[in-house]
C-alpha cells in the first residue's frame, strides 16, 4: 500500500518535471518569433505572428485547415480562463467588462467562426491572419500603427475566443 503510493508519488513528480522541460521548450521558442499571449502584441507583425501561433495550435490534425470542430475545442481551452473562470462571483464582473469590450463582440464561438471562414466549412492561416489585423486596427485607437499598455488590453479582450454555444 505504501509502496503503492510511493510509486504514485513519484509518478507524478515524473509527470510534472516533463511538463516543466515542456513548457520551458515553449518559452526558448517564443524567443524565436512566437507570440501565444494577445498582451504580447505590439505591432502589425506581432499580430500576424500571434494570428499564426493561435492558427498552429487550434490546427489539431495539421492539414493547414481550421475546421469548426478543431476550432471550437480551441474556443472550449481558451474561453473558460476569461469567460467563465472567475465562476458566479466574475459573472457581475464579465457584464460590467462587456461595455469596454462592446467593440464588434460576436455571441459565441460558433458565431465567430462562421464569421472569420466567411461562411465556408473551414478557416484557413490567411483568414485567422487577416481577422487578427482587422482587429489590430481597431485596437490601434490612435492609428499611430503600435498598441500601447491600454490597447493592448483591448485587443487581448477582442480576440479571446468567446466559449461555444455548445460544448463538446
Ligand atoms: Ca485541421
Ligand atoms: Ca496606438
Amino acid at each position: 500500500m505504501l509502496r503503492s503510493t510511493l510509486i504514485c508519488a513519484s509518478l507524478a513528480a515524473l509527470a510534472s518535471g516533463a511538463y516543466a522541460r515542456e513548457s520551458t521548450d515553449a518559452a526558448s521558442k517564443a524567443d524565436a518569433k512566437t507570440i501565444t499571449d494577445a498582451k504580447q502584441v505590439g505591432t502589425r507583425d506581432e499580430a500576424k505572428l500571434y494570428a499564426k501561433a493561435e492558427f498552429d495550435q487550434a490546427d489539431l490534425d495539421k492539414d493547414g485547415k481550421v475546421s469548426e470542430t478543431e476550432f471550437i475545442a480551441y474556443a472550449t481551452i481558451r474561453a473558460p480562463m476569461n469567460n467563465k473562470a472567475d465562476g458566479a462571483a466574475g459573472k457581475k464582473a464579465a457584464n460590467e467588462k462587456t461595455d469596454a469590450a462592446a467593440v464588434s463582440e460576436t455571441a459565441s464561438a460558433e458565431e465567430e467562426f462562421a464569421e472569420i471562414s466567411n461562411g465556408d466549412e473551414a478557416i484557413s492561416e490567411d483568414e485567422l491572419v487577416e481577422k487578427r489585423m482587422a482587429q489590430f486596427e481597431e485596437a490601434d485607437a490612435d492609428n499611430d500603427e503600435a498598441l500601447d499598455a491600454k490597447e493592448r488590453v483591448q485587443f487581448a479582450q477582442m480576440t479571446t475566443p468567446k466559449a461555444p454555444k455548445n460544448t463538446l
